[in-house]
């Protein structure tokens, strides 16, 4: 067998070949995420040999917690590609590591499940101080602005425990959650209302899925980088790039909505005070009308845009939505977004 760090078996022939392992968390939204990236790359190159491996994790209150497992085990060799939602990667990835494919974006709204008592009813026609659970910021700053007659209050655990808890108690009337992951889940049937821009918009790259990889391993990058959606990739790009010149992480305000239309990139961005009286908005956009011919050749792996490497998409877009994100991001600050968000962290930091 070869040497070398990556783990090789021989195939009916005889021929030594590449197993290509794959990282996964244990939850039931995580193997699903990871077993449909797996279906696409056994669609593109049906010879190659894959594994799927269940890491264990440790969620310990911290986020970034869960996928720093998954990186080590990365780093150890002991995989060679892990499956994330976009949303939950920071916009600067570990130094050796990047985003080598952001994969076709499903619905990136969020959704209304309903207690079973409530059935029929809208954020809209809810009584007075119904409990909606959420623990996202970003949801409950924009639902309270929006539905001043509702009350917010955290609600923990993975998508099978928060559903427990909504159905089986009578603490919550309703909860929000991604539409996408309810879909992966099979629960599309308790969407009772997915919420429109005017309503909430979504985080930054909600509903995408991400393949991490060690950014200098060029056989797994190229291999994963035809999996890239170029609209998908385009939108997620200028979305982090306007989070990371926010400077925001995953616990602040921040929202956002993309739209690609005859070659134009619509970036609308906001940040919201906690219970969304304090807000600022705006739209910008680009073109991303390549005129770049993508030549693989030239193409230089290690650059990296807000931690996505994306070979096969134009280059020269790439750099457009990026910029729209730092434009974008820039005239919210000027306006005075740093304030908003600095006070809305401090107050999170405290409760
Ligand atoms: C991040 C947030 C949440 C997750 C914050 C936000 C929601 C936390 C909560 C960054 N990650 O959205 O404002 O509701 O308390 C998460 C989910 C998915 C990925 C579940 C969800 C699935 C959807 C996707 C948790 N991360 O948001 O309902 O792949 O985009």
């Amino acid at each position: 067998m070869e040497e070398g760090p990556y783990k090789y078996i021989r195939d009916g022939n005889g021929k030594v070949i590449r197993v290509i392992r794959i990282g996964t968390r244990k939850s039931q939204l995580a193997r699903i995420q990871t077993d449909s990236v797996a279906d696409k790359l056994k669609e593109l190159y049906p010879d190659i040999q894959l594994e799927i491996m269940p890491l264990v994790c440790f969620q310990i209150g911290e986020k970034s917690l869960f996928t720093k497992e998954l990186e080590n085990a990365l780093e150890r060799n002991e995989v060679d590609l892990v499956v994330h939602s976009l949303k939950d990667l920071p916009t600067t990835l570990p130094p050796g590591f990047t985003i080598g494919a952001v994969l076709k974006r499903e619905n990136p709204h969020d959704a209304v499940v309903l207690h079973p008592k409530n059935v029929g009813k809208t954020l809209d026609t809810l009584p007075e101080n119904s409990v909606i659970g959420t623990s996202s910021l970003r949801r409950a700053a924009q639902v309270k602005k929006r539905f001043p007659h509702l009350i917010f209050k955290d609600i923990r655990g993975n998508l099978n425990t928060r559903l427990k808890k909504l159905d089986e108690k009578d603490d919550f009337a309703a909860i929000i959650l991604a539409a996408a992951g309810l879909k992966r889940m099979g629960w599309e049937n308790r969407i009772s209302q997915v919420l429109g821009p005017e309503d909430c918009m979504y985080a930054v790259g909600q509903g995408a899925l991400a393949v991490e990889v060690r950014a200098r391993d060029t056989d797994i990058l190229e291999m994963v980088s035809l999996l890239h959606d170029p609209d998908t990739v385009l939108r997620c790009i200028a979305e982090r790039a306007f989070l990371k010149q926010l400077e925001g992480g995953c616990s602040v305000p921040v929202a956002v909505y993309t739209q690609v239309k005859d070659s134009q990139l619509y970036l609308t961005g906001a940040v919201y005070s906690l219970d969304g009286s304090d807000s600022l908005k705006d739209t910008m956009q680009t073109s991303i009308a390549a005129s770049d011919k993508v030549n693989p050749e030239e193409v230089d792996d290690r650059v990296q845009r807000v931690g996505v490497t994306a070979r096969k998409v134009s280059g020269e877009a790439q750099d457009r939505a990026e910029r729209l994100g730092i434009d974008l991001a820039n005239l919210l600050l000027s306006k005075g977004a740093k304030d908003i968000l600095t006070v809305a962290r401090q107050l999170n930091d405290a409760s």
